[in-house]
This record gives structure tokens, sequence and C-alpha cells, in this order.
């Protein structure tokens, strides 16, 4: 007999994403006609190690980004292997897909291709059953029996590298609102300080560009640190605290994305300011960041193959602070695989990590991060892509796996807010059932 969640058929299309690329979008009906669509998202500043998109490469549509094979793909292999399974039996679904696929980085049909598949197949799982995606996700991980957690948000203020024209090398400056008292309120002082930030650029006559991929401030600024002073200030002029280590303030959280500036003979190059550094160097002025700013976050400190320096790193800049716990996050040098992380942890490198879906491939494979992860005493932040859609599954995700922090972009542009609105009226919603894991999250195993 089959279930009433046995998969009955797939339906694919050729979707955009926010900065306009081709990305796939999903439908999935199941056998008592629950459906459940999905969108899946696309990075800039991508880490080699990740699952692989596959793209058309033709020049003539799209310039090459097209994702017509990947939609192909769906509707063709991927629906002839995975009609009559259980889409409520998410591992082993994922399981089979990735079989499919045969090659480790899902290549061949596309990490595209699957991920829509794994994500639409759970939310119509959740539908059939009754759920919100958020309960389903939670009985994903086991944990239905606990309250859900909503996340503490990472919000973009500033952009650089690839997500701003490159005006500065690193790449993104958010605020962590650790002093918040729930998700909504972290939410409106992100805002408040967007806006503070723009003020403090304006009157400094440095002039805002555009509006980076994140819906964050595009400005050209003379060096990186410069990026560091507009924000604190910017907190200021929102007449909120810059974090003093008491949890009542605001934190910074960089991502430095060091990939993506690290040439072949092994030098961190800082385009903007003219200077070539060392893995060593670069530490050391992350750790003068440190003491100087109230930083509680830096992600991709180092380059993701930079396994001599990252040890170093996560000892040195984990305590830069005057004793402050900072968390070392490693998105391009983990990119979601069990495997590096299991590295990473032998080798005590980092002490965080960003877990994007797509990175992974599938649901069940970030999943098994998030669960690692904790299990090392790891922090986890669930993140969005610079290209996303105004798909809003992954805010469920953050709920139902308890990340405890999550990181969509800046207060603006729909692809960001969908997200945070998501967050929000779950809050609102959940009301007393639900916990806001607050800003002590950062260094909860600290
Ligand atoms: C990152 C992400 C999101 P991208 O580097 O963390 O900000 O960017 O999706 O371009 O990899
Ligand atoms: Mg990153």
């Amino acid at each position: 007999m089959t279930s009433d969640t046995a998969i009955s058929t797939l339906h694919a299309w050729q979707a955009l994403d926010s900065r306009g690329k081709p990305t796939v979008g999903c439908e999935v009906v199941l056998a008592d006609g629950s459906r459940g669509d999905a969108t899946v998202p696309s990075g800039a500043s991508t880490g080699t190690h990740e699952a692989r998109e596959l793209r058309d490469g033709d020049a003539g549509r799209y310039a090459g980004n097209g994702v017509l094979k990947a939609v192909a793909n769906v509707e063709g292999e991927i629906a002839r292997a995975v009609r009559c399974r259980d889409a409520a039996d998410q591992a082993a679904l994922d399981r089979r897909m990735r079989e499919l696929d045969g090659t480790a980085g899902l290549g061949r049909l596309g990490a595209n291709a699957i991920l829509s598949v794994s994500v639409a197949a759970a939310v119509a799982a959740a539908r059939s059953r009754g759920r919100e995606l958020w309960e389903h996700a939670a009985a994903m991980a086991g944990r239905e029996g606990e309250a859900p957690l909503l996340p503490v948000p990472m919000v973009n203020i500033i952009s650089g590298g690839a997500h701003a024209g490159r005006s500065i090398d690193v790449q993104d400056f958010l605020v962590v609102p650790l002093g918040a008292g729930s998700f909504a309120e972290a939410i409106e002082w992100a805002s408040r300080v967007r806006e503070g930030t723009a003020q403090v650029l304006a009157e400094r006559g440095l002039p805002v560009a555009l509006v980076a991929d994140e819906g964050g401030l595009g400005p050209v600024l003379p060096a990186n640190r410069t990026a560091l002073e507009v924000l604190c200030r910017g907190i200021e002029r929102a007449g909120l605290a810059l974090d003093g280590g008491d949890g009542r303030g605001v934190g910074i959280a960089i991502d430095i994305a060091a990939t993506q500036f690290f040439d072949r003979d092994g030098h961190y190059v800082l385009a903007a300011e003219q200077r070539r550094l060392t893995s060593a160097e670069l530490i050391a002025e992350l750790a003068q960041w440190c003491a100087e700013f109230p930083i509680v976050s830096l992600e991709d400190a180092l380059a993701e193959d930079d396994w001599e320096g990252w040890p170093e790193a996560t000892r040195v800049l984990g305590s830069a602070r005057s004793g402050q716990h900072v968390q070392l996050l490693g998105d391009d040098f983990f990119v979601t695989s069990l495997d590096r992380l299991e590295d990473g942890i032998t080798a005590r490198a980092a002490n965080a990590v960003l877990v994007k879906p797509n990175q992974a491939g599938t649901l069940s494979d970030a999943l098994d991060v998030v669960r690692r992860a904790h299990s090392a005493r790891y922090t986890t932040v669930l993140s969005a892509r610079s290209g996303e859609t105004e798909d809003t599954w992954l805010a469920d995700l953050a709920v139902g796996w308890r990340t405890g922090q999550i990181k969509v972009g800046s207060t603006m542009r729909s692809e960001r807010t969908a997200k945070w609105n998501r967050l929000i009226r779950l809050e609102s919603a959940l009301g007393g059932k639900a916990g806001y894991a607050g800003g002590r999250e950062l260094s909860r195993f600290a």
C-alpha cells in the first residue's frame, strides 16, 4: 500500500533569483494530493569545495547561467528515481538522490536540482501531516518534544568584496543585536543601525555607490577598518550601545571571506589598501580589530584551505577581545561538509559552522552538520546566499533545527525581508511557546 506521503509527481521550472540569475524551482506532489514547492539560492563568493550547481553553459541564454538542464534532470532522472518514495523519510530520499547522482559534489544532476527536490519534498510532507515546516524540521532532527527556538539574527549593514563591486576587500560587516529581548526587537535594532550608518556615511561625504547584493550599504571606503569605525558610529547614532561584554549592546560580526583575496603564492592581498599579508600578519591585523572594536564573530578569517592558519587563528582570535569569546565561523572553510567539519574538529580549527543547505546539496546533509557541530560544542549559524529568492524555508529550518543563529542579509530587499518576516510571524504566533536564543548564543559553548 502506498503511503499518503509517497511522491507522485515532480514539476520543475527555471525561476529568477535576486541577482536576476536563473535558479531552480520545484514542486513535489504527494499521493494524498499535498503539494510543496521550493526555490533554491546561489552564492557569489562560493567555496571551491561546495556542492556543484548545474548551469547550462550556452552563452546564448542568461550568459550561460540557465538551469534548464537541472530542470530537465528533476523532471526526468530524479523523478523516475524518487517516484513512490516516502517524502516524509528525508534521510532515505536524500540518500537515494545522492546515490543516483554518483558524484561527491552532486555536479552530474546538479546540487541545485537535488536541493530543490529535497526541500520541496519536506514542504509537501509537512503539509500532508498538517504541520508547519518548522515542526516538520524539528521532527526531522528528532527534536519534536522541545520548545521551538527563534534564532539570533546576524544582520548585514555594510558590504564590500564580491557583494559590492569590491570597493573594499572584506565582504560583509554585520551587527548582532545581543541585548535585544526578542527576535522582533533584534530586527528593529538592526534596522535602526542600518539607518544610522547610512546617515554617518552621508555626513562624512562617503558615497554609497550602491545597495549591495544582500541589501546592505555598498559605500566606497578608503580602507577596510573604516567600515568598522563607521559601523560603530552608526550603532551609536541608532541610540544603541556597543557591546561591552555584558551582552546588553550590539556586537559586530565580520565575514572576511578571505578565500576571495588569497593569491596563489599564499598571500592575503588587501587590494583596497595595497597590502599583501601572510596568514600570521592577517591574524595579527584581525586581533587588532578585535581589541579595538566590539567584534563578536569572525567568518572565514582565513582562506578555505589554509589548514595551518585556521587552528592558530582560532587560538589567537578566539580570545583576542580581552577575555571575551569571539566566534570563529567557517563558511568556505567547512562548506557545510561533515568530512571537513570532522577535520576541523580534530585540528581545533574554528569554533562555529556556517550552515548553507545548498553547499551540502540536501537537507539531510545540512542537518547532519548541525548535529555534529553541536555535539562538538561548535555553534551554528544557518545562512542564506547572496543570490536568494522570496522563499522562506530557511527561516523554518532555523527554528526547527534550533541552529541558534541565522544570517539572511540586510533589513531591506524582499528576498531578505521574506525570511525575517517569516521569523517575526512565527515568534508572534508561537508566543510563550517559543524560546529566543538571545545574545548569549554566540558563546554558549565557550
Ligand atoms: C557568505 C554568503 C552570504 P555568498 O559568504 O557567507 O553572505 O555569500 O552566498 O555569496 O557565498
Ligand atoms: Mg561567508
